[in-house]
């Protein structure tokens, strides 16, 4: 009997660790986000508001699983900021991330700016901000992102039209082929010359995701942060993001 009960609380305890795997491993599970402080997501703004609100009826291309609602964000003037911001990622090294991606709709911006992805970043592990860098659609093609635009090869950004954006482009951010730029390595510039995050990894080997406090999460979806003459009206839904710490894989979908 003795044997039989320790082949059985080892049964069991097996299988209560396979449970605990396979929740720690879940692969392309979705969560539905439909208010301030929920999932980790905080609403940040400065002359802008952040909205969970019903699909757009004036964008075209609706994303498949998309559901009813999107997240909505405005700014006016356009040097302030509406941005959603996610706390789980924090100490996630960029090399792991293996998912990121994002769809938008824009209707209103400066010909340029589409909402995009920022992430807050340490580069050497004391757990303070170094540097802040962007994945911006426009940059996502050869017109706008030069050498790199041709290895992301997306878009172009159309008004009043969903479009999905990769902003890894690779099966990591170790290979990442898209394009993004950098606040403060001025060797990661904006524009025709911008480089692929894969460089940026391979620069910043260390680099991580930072939250910079409880309140700011180092994973943001942002609208804004242009000229005070600018206007931003523009819509972005189901933001996946996998990396290996966190061991997670996740799709946010947003709805009102
Ligand atoms: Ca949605
Ligand atoms: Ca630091």
């Amino acid at each position: 009997m003795q044997g039989r009960l320790v082949v059985a609380v080892v049964v069991i305890a097996a299988a209560y660790v396979l449970a605990l795997a396979g929740l720690a491993f879940a692969a392309g599970e979705t969560q539905v986000v439909t208010h301030d402080n929920q999932k980790d997501w905080k609403i940040d703004v400065f002359n802008g508001t952040v909205t969970f609100d019903p699909q757009p009826a004036d964008c075209t291309n609706t994303p498949p699983a998309g559901g009813a609602g999107a997240l909505h964000l405005t700014v006016d003037p356009g040097d302030g900021w509406a941005r959603l911001r996610n706390g789980r990622f924090d100490n996630a090294p960029l090399a792991s991330l293996t998912k990121l991606d994002y769809w938008t709709c824009d209707r209103t911006n400066n010909g340029q700016q589409w909402p995009f992805i920022l992430l807050d970043v340490d580069w050497d592990g004391n757990h303070t901000v170094d540097d802040f860098i962007f994945f911006e659609p426009a940059y996502q093609n050869p017109a706008e992102g030069g050498l790199c635009g041709i290895q992301s090869a997306q878009g172009p950004e159309m008004l009043h039209q969903w479009q999905e954006w990769d902003a890894l482009r690779g099966t990591s951010g170790a290979t990442a082929n898209a394009c993004w730029w950098s606040a403060n390595d001025p060797a990661f510039p904006p524009g025709f010359t911008i480089r692929s995050l894969k460089e940026y990894v391979a620069a910043h080997p260390g680099a991580t995701i930072v939250n910079p406090d409880g309140n700011h999460g180092g994973v943001q979806i942002v609208h804004g942060f242009a000229s005070p003459s600018d206007r931003f009206d523009g819509y972005a839904d189901l933001f996946r993001i996998g990396a290996r710490n966190p061991n997670f894989d996740v799709t946010f979908d947003f709805e009102q």
